[in-house]
C-alpha cells in the first residue's frame, strides 16, 4: 500500500476532556491523562506528529463543541501559534460537533475513532482484512457524509482519508450503501469458512493457543519465537492485524496451534469491532 506523503505533513494538537466528578465519587479506572498519552501513541503510529496536548476539565460536555467556545477560541489560537493543522479528540465526536470545532477552530478535526481506523487501513495486509477496515471505514463515513462529499475529496491525504477504500471515501450515500451489504455478504462468508474450518479442528485432538493481549505488547515477538515464523514485528500500534497460525510442538511432544492475532486496546471503535468479528471470533 502506498502512504500519502502528506501524513508526515501533519502537526496535530491533542484534545482530551476531563470530567469533573463530585468530591464524594472517586475515579476508577484509566484517567483522562493515561488515556491522552495512548492517542499520542496512536497518532504517532499513523505518521503524524504531536505538537501539544490539551487537557480540559469540565462539569460537563458541551453539547455543541465538546469543550466549549471559549476553549474553542484558545485552541484556535494555539493552532496558529503552533503552525499545527489537524486536532484530534479523544472523545467521539458527533458529526456535528466536528462541523462546529472545524469552523471554529479553522482546522481539519479528527477523532480517535477515526486515527485507529487510519492505522487499521494502513496495516490491512490480506484481501479480507482490508474488506474489514473497508467496512468498518464506510460505516464511519455514511452518518457523516451530509455536506462534506466535497470537502473529503478535496482533502486528499492525512489522518481520516486513507485506507483501501480510499477512493471509494468519495462515493455517495446510495453507493456507499451497495458497497456495505457487498461487504457484509462477502464477509459473512469469511466467517462462515472461518466456523466450519473451527468445527472441523475442533474433531481433531489438537488444542488452539491464541496469543491475546494489549496492542504492542509483544505478542508477535513471543510467536515468532515460539514458531520461527516470522511475521511483522514493530513499535508501531496495531502492526498485526491478520491471525496466523502455526503448529508448535511442546516439550512434552504434544502438538499445538498457535495463533498470533489483533491486539486490543481501550475503547476500541465499536466500528472496527463489528467489522472484524470474524477475525477476533
Ligand atoms: N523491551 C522489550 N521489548 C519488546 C519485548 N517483546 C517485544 N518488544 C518490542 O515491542 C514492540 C512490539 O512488539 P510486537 O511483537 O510487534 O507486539 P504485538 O503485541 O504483536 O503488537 P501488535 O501486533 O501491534 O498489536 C517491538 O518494537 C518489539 O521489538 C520484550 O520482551 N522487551
Ligand atoms: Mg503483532
Amino acid at each position: 500500500m502506498t502512504i500519502s506523503p502528506v501524513s508526515y505533513l501533519e502537526r496535530a494538537i491533542l484534545v482530551g476532556v476531563k470530567q469533573k466528578l463530585p468530591p464524594q465519587r472517586v475515579a476508577t479506572g484509566p484517567g483522562a491523562e493515561e488515556s491522552l498519552d495512548e492517542l499520542a501513541e496512536l497518532v504517532a503510529s499513523a505518521g503524524a506528529a504531536v505538537c501539544d496536548k490539551i487537557l480540559q476539565s469540565r462539569e460537563r460536555i458541551d453539547a455543541a463543541t465538546v469543550v466549549g467556545r471559549g476553549k474553542l477560541e484558545e485552541i484556535h489560537a494555539r493552532v496558529a501559534s503552533l503552525g499545527a493543522n489537524l486536532l484530534i479528540f479523544d472523545y467521539d465526536l458527533t458529526p456535528s460537533q466536528q462541523r462546529n470545532i472545524e469552523s471554529t477552530a479553522d482546522c481539519r478535526v479528527v477523532d480517535r475513532t477515526q486515527v485507529i481506523l487510519d492505522i487499521f487501513a494502513r496495516h490491512a495486509r490480506t484481501r479480507e482484512g482490508q474488506l474489514q477496515v473497508e467496512l468498518a471505514q464506510l460505516n464511519y463515513l455514511l452518518p457523516r457524509l451530509s455536506g462534506r462529499g466535497i470537502e473529503m475529496s478535496r482533502l486528499g491525504g492525512g489522518i481520516g482519508t486513507r485506507g483501501p477504500g480510499e477512493t471509494k471515501l468519495e462515493m455517495d450515500r446510495r453507493r456507499i450503501r451497495t458497497r456495505i451489504s457487498t461487504l457484509e455478504k462477502t464477509l459473512e462468508g469469511v466467517r462462515d469458512q472461518r466456523m466450519r474450518r473451527r468445527s472441523r479442528r475442533a474433531g481433531i485432538p489438537v488444542a488452539t493457543v491464541a496469543l491475546v493481549g494489549y496492542t504492542n505488547a509483544g505478542k508477535s515477538t513471543l510467536f515468532n519465537r515460539l514458531t520461527h515464523a516470522g511475521v511483522l514485528v514493530s513499535s508501531q500500534m496495531f502492526a498485526t492485524l491478520d491471525p496466523t497460525l502455526r503448529v508448535l510442538e511442546l516439550p512434552s511432544h504434544r502438538r499445538v496451534v498457535v495463533s498470533d492475532t489483533v491486539g486490543f486496546i481501550r475503547n476500541l471503535p465499536h466500528t472496527l469491532i463489528k467489522a472484524f468479528r470474524a477475525t477476533l471470533e
